[in-house]
């Protein structure tokens, strides 16, 4: 057996079953073993495609994922997307081809390791006599740190014969993120604090996402209302508590009241700036509690008043357990009229706004209410990064915590579309839909051919205001008159018909017909709206110019 077989059956061994990539000379082998032991391979059309189709994957679905890369290029042109997976805690492998160590003056050489280790992941090279062993070690990094793992497969040890007996019986993905129970003195530290206060308030983040039944039970126990970073948005769907994001694109009510509580605990979520709007969500009397496993999350962002170490699952049952030996058993901030105000005001969509929609360009919170209302409920969302963010993220419906993916960690635009299509691959039984700008739109253009080709049925809406929106509102009217961030008009709708794509050009709601008639069916082909919109400062990147 070659070494690079090897690789492929200790992968497969693993449970690596989604690969994404650019196949070159370099990595034809270990793509090819791959895909003849069981794997799907989905072929990008530009490796920062690949990388980010492999992030959504890793948010979202339910295995890790890996990318297969070309040495050098190959690698570079995969680094921006594996930067935003490092900054979110994606896990996934990076196999990258990697010249011989002997071929000191190769055109392909970079350091690979240094590359990938300054953007946060780590670095694995193989060797001939223990590729499967190296393997392992790597899907563990990856699974147990939550970041990306670069797999070196150097081209002169792939093609080599290997006698390695090593198939390792290693334990699956739950066994390599063991529950970490909470110390008995946080636990009573932490029910003490919710048994002095009257009005806390539960914020789950990523780290949260699998604890969505005992934190609805600690919440309860508790008399807290329940909020969630984006990025765990829809967790706790249908809780007539649930106060949707925290962050910049609270609701008012939402913002309110978090800045109401006097007891905060976050569970698995960073307390960034993104979620605590700065800080301004913290209200002067608000004590802030934040459990995490990683020792190192809490405080990190900004002070708080007690840490916790212990994962969500765990802490959240061992607090409410204790709450109930205590008898405590009250409404605390879940009053009826709370209940009511969010069943009213809960949702954007709720939220009343002037519309600004001229004729010629649609006011884009309409047209995302509009969307909104006929999308299929069952749908997967993927988001651009720019001004335009928060009406996709925010206006439109998710159906749980594996409905929304928000890869914002690093803030680039561009990587909306493929994250899109890793959605797609992670929930096959969801309409994938993504929410991008005209600029995003362009950066990432060459994976519309990869949509089409796939035959994946995805909605693209471009909230195409012909400019760097973000910018132009952040530098304000005067220097945009420069050219330098506005730009004509792109047609996307005939892009978008060159790839093979329905498109439909919208500036009135009544615009959107052709997008009732794609949903109808036979759904053959993806469906692309080139949305013209106002343009207008939204309100959460006002929040994000406070902040800078
Ligand atoms: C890769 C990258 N380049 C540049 C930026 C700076 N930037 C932030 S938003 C933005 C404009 C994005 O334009 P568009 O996709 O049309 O969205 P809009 O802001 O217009 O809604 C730019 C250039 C960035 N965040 N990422
Ligand atoms: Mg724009």
């Amino acid at each position: 057996m070659r070494v690079f077989e090897k690789v492929a059956e200790t992968l497969i061994g693993l449970g690596v079953r989604q690969v994404f990539g650019v196949v070159g000379s370099g990595n034809y082998d270990i793509t090819k073993a791959l895909v003849e032991r069981g794997a799907t391979y989905v072929a990008a059309r530009h490796e920062g495609g690949a990388a980010s189709m492999a992030d959504a994957f890793a948010r979202v679905g339910d295995s890790v994922p890996a990318i297969s890369l070309h040495q050098g290029c190959g690698l570079t042109n995969a680094i921006t997307g594996i930067a935003e997976a490092a900054k979110s805690g994606s896990p996934m492998l990076i196999l990258t081809a990697e010249v011989a160590a002997s071929a000191i003056h190769s055109n392909f050489r970079i350091e690979q390791d240094r590359l990938v280790e300054s953007v946060g992941a780590a670095s694995f090279r193989i060797t001939r006599q223990t590729a499967a062993r190296d393997v392992a070690l790597a899907y563990r990094t990856a699974v147990t740190r939550r970041i990306p793992v670069l797999v070196n497969l150097p081209l002169d040890v792939q093609s080599a014969e290997t006698t390695e007996e090593f198939l390792p019986s290693l334990p699956g993905l739950a066994a390599l993120s063991p529950s970490v129970a909470p110390a008995t003195g946080d636990v009573t530290r932490l029910a003490d604090l919710i048994e002095r206060s009257e009005r806390p308030v539960v914020i789950a983040g990523r780290g949260g996402r699998t604890a969505g039944p005992e934190l609805r039970e600690l919440a309860r126990a508790s008399g807290a209302l329940l909020a969630t970073s984006a990025v765990a948005r829809g967790l706790f769907n249908d809780d007539p508590f649930y106060l949707d994001i925290s962050g910049g694109f609270s609701t008012p009510l939402a913002a309110r009241s978090i800045q109401g509580a006097d007891l905060i605990i976050s569970f698995g979520s960073a307390l960034n700036m993104w979620t605590m709007r700065h800080g301004t969500l913290i209200g002067p009397e608000a004590t802030v509690v934040q459990v995490d496993v990683d020792p190192l999350a809490p405080g990190k962002h900004r002070p708080i008043d007690f840490g916790v170490l212990g994962d969500s699952a765990a802490t959240a049952a061992a607090v409410t357990e204790e709450l109930k030996k205590r008898g405590l058993s009250r409404v605390g901030y879940r009053t009826e009229e709370m209940a009511e105000a969010i069943k009213c005001e809960g949702r954007w969509q709720d939220v009343p706004y002037e519309d600004l929609g001229d004729g010629e360009r649609i006011d884009p919170r309409t047209l995302t209410i509009a969307l909104d209302r006929l999308l299929d409920k069952e749908r997967v969302v993927a988001v651009d990064s720019g001004n335009f963010l928060g009406y996709p993220s925010a206006f439109l419906d998710i159906p749980d915590e594996n409905g929304l993916v928000f890869s914002q960690a690093f803030q680039c635009v561009g990587l909306g579309l493929a994250s899109a299509i890793g959605a797609a691959y992670a929930q096959p039984d969801r309409l994938p839909v993504l929410g991008t700008g005209d600029g995003g739109a362009l950066m990432a253009s060459a994976e519309m051919e990869s949509v089409v080709r796939l035959g994946i049925p995805m909605v693209v809406i471009v909230y195409n205001d012909s400019a760097y929106g973000a910018e132009v509102h952040h530098f304000g009217e005067s220097d945009h008159a420069m050219g330098l961030i506005t730009f004509p008009d792109t047609d996307f709708a005939a892009i978008a018909r060159g790839y093979g794509f329905t498109a439909v050009t919208v500036r009135t709601p009544e615009d959107l017909d052709p997008v009732r008639h794609w949903l109808a069916g036979p759904r053959d082909t993806p469906v692309l709206i080139d949305a013209k919109t106002v343009s207008f400062a939204s309100w959460w990147l006002e929040e994000v110019f406070k902040g800078h």
